[in-house]
């Protein structure tokens, strides 16, 4: 899949012409043939890096969210600290959710005030528009842009799935466990009530993601952390006619990547749903993903986050041996399976986006 090939746009080195970043990101969301795969990384802004934690310092984080000039600044951070090649929006799945009504605050997960186990809350989520309820956000989205245009490096808007964006506000907070008892069992006591708070969610996720679109957003990535709650038939019932709906409302737009968490049991909903790249959880087997994505996505990920505090030299390794296992997928783009960790040595990452420069086959 990966081979070094001539390109009329791009930077010339060594008689060759590489790609731009943006080409690279872009050619490979749509499967196209690229010189090497691109390489970011889920939460690649955050408290891992000591910049990160010195903006932070003094602002709670939905401050930080609506701090224009703090969140360019730490979405940028990771492109000129760990030499990231794409740049996400700095935020969180949360933030449209403020709009819809709902009163949250972070303590340091989400904590939702009044949890919605009623219809009558369902009703009252406010279809808003986003470019109004939280304008901050475009700006943010303007403002990297213009920035990142004379770096060709690519711009990722996101937003989370109306699925685990449902879990939280039924649950009124995250789970430790990653369970979410209370949820599946309100799924499997009364799926009409899931179905339209998903739905609600939907409605309000198209317009979020459109209005990033609008604003300068290149690729979206909808985050569905966890999906995996919900049986295969559930998720069919529940979730897929929504992502579908989302997927087909950005269609020529932007590449649509769908973040699958780890729902290894999803995977074949999830490929029916139309999106352009599919990223993958740690615990699959990109070279069984690969397989069963028959050149219809791409595919991103998927190193265990904690691979990251590996030696230099074998974090090269696994990364070498990912591209390999995603061979037969129409397209590749290095990543994690999970997002950094505070934790996570900032070498680690400098390593991890090195290792995928030194893809190119020669
Ligand atoms: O400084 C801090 O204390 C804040 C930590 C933090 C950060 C850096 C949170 C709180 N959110 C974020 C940013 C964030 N979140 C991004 C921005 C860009 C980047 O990737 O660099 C993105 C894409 C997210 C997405 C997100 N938020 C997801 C989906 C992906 C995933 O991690 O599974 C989820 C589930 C959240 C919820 C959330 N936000 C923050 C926390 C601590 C949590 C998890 C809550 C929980 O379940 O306990």
């Amino acid at each position: 899949m990966i081979q070094v090939f001539i390109v009329i746009a791009g930077h010339s080195w060594g008689g060759i012409r590489l790609l731009t970043p943006e080409e690279r990101f872009l050619r490979s969301c749509e499967g196209k043939p690229v010189d090497r795969p691109p390489v970011w990384l889920m939460r690649q802004a955050g408290r891992y890096l000591p910049e990160y934690r010195d903006i932070r310092k003094g602002v709670s984080f939905l401050e930080m969210c609506a701090d224009v000039e703090r969140a360019v600044e730490v979405s940028l951070q990771p492109i000129d600290l760990v030499r990231s090649e794409a740049a996400i929006l700095f935020s969180d799945i949360f933030i449209p959710i403020l709009g819809m009504g709902v009163d949250l605050k972070f303590s340091p997960g989400p904590i939702i005030t009044e949890p919605i186990r009623e219809r009558s809350q369902i009703k009252k989520l406010k279809i808003a528009d986003p470019k109004k309820t939280v304008p901050y956000v475009f700006e943010i989205i303007r403002r990297l842009r213009r920035s990142l245009l004379r770096r060709s490096i690519p711009l990722i808007g996101f937003a989370g799935s109306p699925f685990t964006l449902a879990c939280y506000l039924v649950n009124g907070k995250g789970d430790p466990t990653g369970k979410f008892s209370l949820v599946k069992e309100l799924v499997a006591r009364d799926p009409d009530f899931l179905i339209a708070l998903v739905d609600r969610l939907g409605d309000e996720t198209i317009l979020y993601l459109q209005a990033q679109v609008d604003a300068g957003a290149q690729v979206v990535q909808l985050f569905d952390t966890w999906a995996r709650v919900l049986t295969e038939s559930q998720y069919r019932r529940i979730v897929l006619p929504v992502i579908k709906k989302i997927v087909s409302s950005l269609k020529g737009r932007a590449p649509f990547i769908l973040f699958g968490g780890e729902a290894c049991h999803l995977i074949p909903p999830m490929l029916e749903s139309g999106c352009d790249v599919f990223s993958a959880g740690s615990s699959m087997s990109m070279r069984a993903l690969a397989k069963v994505s028959r050149g219809r996505v791409s595919l991103q990920g998927n190193l265990l986050p904690d691979e990251l505090g590996l030696p230099r030299k074998r974090i090269f390794d696994r990364v070498r041996e990912m591209a390999d296992d995603a061979g037969e997928a129409r397209g590749y783009i290095v990543n994690l399976g999970h997002g950094c960790k505070p934790e996570t040595p900032v070498s680690g990452v400098c390593s991890f986006t090195d290792a995928a420069r030194d893809l190119v086959e020669t």
